[in-house]
């Protein structure tokens, strides 16, 4: 009797951590292919669980239909299942653009085709996008017991991509799928936050104001996260305000080997800290994690070149409760207008998708992506880059404003050389 009860716990700790883990932890997983060609069926099938609507009507899956799971080795992963790419009507193409958009997400991307039907267009140019931007994909043949085309299997096979035959209602062919996607997916490579800079033994200062824009009895994901990799590192990370910075440094034997603080205190915190000690931001050590700094840095370029009445998007990926000086919509538009002295039209977007009709803007302002993927934020900035739109992140251009760039990029060489670009193309 006692087994089956630990089982019972078992499983509802596990669901609770796999509800609490945060987006950016988790491996996404995406079904796509063309209508009818059994996505949903699989992706209930794979949950196990009744969740997305199936039917032999074509276009039965209009929005993308989310759902959290752990899956053993990689850990938490969201499934998601999409509408068909080969959708053509006016709305369906409303319908596909969903999926395309929902496409960036994906670690890992289902290539759903029937198992007795044929390689289209629609796949081949699903495989040269995915290809283009590294997202790994498996083709998983779809109805087996409906019959296979063996052409099919040898077309797959000649251009060595992975698959998998399986069918909806052979329980052990959906969990070999699952093990097939397990091996598949791969998160990128993520860049420390802060580990390779710091030594074991080495003090590390971090720097917290516990301002308005604080979050009640806690602190944000970077500064946790920062905190963790220093304890990773065998470092001894220092926890201080602005306010006390002085005394903590006094208080110290020795020098830290690196100061990090919130962006929106580098103007007191460069005045404390001796030109000896480097000294970066939270945001700076977020833009090398998450994205990719040098095109971060790169954006800058545009500032100089504002003109009264450009549109400035101020992208953010989550959508969170806002202040009355809200860093995003009040001051940073208030330092660039003053800066600049231009009159800026801002536009605010919060979400996972960028606004229609980007090409409007003349600059991009990124949040730091904390809630999001580094693939996520990787295909937002070459989203940017690929329509020529300058992107900075909030720190980026925080440091910016306040002539502290120089000092805060000092560690980042990749950093540096971006910015000397930038001052190069000043003059
Ligand atoms: N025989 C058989 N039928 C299947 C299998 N998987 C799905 N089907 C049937 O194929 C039809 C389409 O399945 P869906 O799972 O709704 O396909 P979909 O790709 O999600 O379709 P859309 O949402 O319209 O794009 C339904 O009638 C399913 O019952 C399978 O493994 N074997
Ligand atoms: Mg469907």
């Amino acid at each position: 009797m006692a087994i089956p009860l630990r089982l019972t716990e078992d499983r509802s700790l596990l669901a609770t951590r796999t509800m609490k883990t945060p987006e950016s932890y988790r491996t996404h997983v995406i079904f796509a292919g063309r209508r009818n060609a059994g996505k949903s069926s699989l992706f209930n099938a794979f949950v196990g669980s009744k969740i997305a609507i199936v039917s032999d009507q074509p276009g039965t899956t209009t929005d993308p239909v989310y759902k959290s799971m752990e899956l053993l080795p990689i850990g938490p992963v969201t499934l998601i299942d999409t509408a068909g790419l080969d959708d053509e009507d006016q709305i369906g193409q409303l319908r596909v653009s969903k999926t395309l958009s929902t496409l960036y997400k994906a670690d890992i991307v289902c290539v759903v085709i029937e198992a007795n039907g044929d390689w289209s267009d629609y796949e081949e140019k699903l495989i040269v996008d995915l290809e283009n931007r590294d997202v790994p994909f498996l083709i998983v043949l779809s109805k087996s017991d409906l019959g296979i085309n063996a052409s099919l299997i040898k077309f797959i096979q000649s251009k060595n991509y992975p698959y998998k035959v399986v069918c909806a209602n052979d329980e052990q062919s959906i969990d070999d799928l699952r093990k097939a996607v397990g091996a598949v997916a791969q998160k990128p490579y993520e860049p420390p936050l802060i580990k390779d800079l710091v030594d074991g033994g080495d003090f590390v200062v971090l720097v917290v104001p516990i301002d308005l824009e604080a979050p009640k009895g806690r602190l944000i994901t970077p500064q946790v996260e920062a905190i963790r990799e220093c304890l990773d590192a065998e470092t001894i990370p220092i926890v201080t305000k602005e306010r006390e910075l002085r005394w903590t440094l006094d208080g110290l034997k020795s020098k830290p080997k690196i100061v990090v603080t919130d962006s929106q205190a580098v103007m007191k915190v460069m005045a404390d800290v001796p030109d000896d000690i480097p000294l970066t931001t939270f945001s700076i050590l977020e833009a090398r994690h998450k994205g990719d700094i040098a095109e971060l840095v790169n954006g800058l370029r545009i500032i100089r070149h504002l003109e009264d009445g450009d549109n400035v998007l101020i992208s953010e990926a989550c959508s969170h409760r806002t202040l009355a000086d809200d860093i995003a919509r009040v001051k940073i538009p208030r330092w660039l207008e003053n800066f600049t002295g231009k009159h800026l039209n801002f536009e605010v977007h919060s979400g996972r998708e960028y606004p229609e009709n980007l090409q409007k803007y003349k600059l991009i302002l990124h949040c730091g992506g904390c809630v999001i993927t580094r693939r996520m934020m990787i295909e937002r900035i070459r989203q940017a880059k690929t329509l020529g739109i300058p992107i900075v992140n909030y720190g980026v251009i925080i440091s910016y404003l306040h002539g502290a760039i120089p000092r805060v990029l000092e560690p980042f060489p990749e950093a540096k050389m971006a910015w000397d670009d930038v001052n190069a193309q000043r003059v």
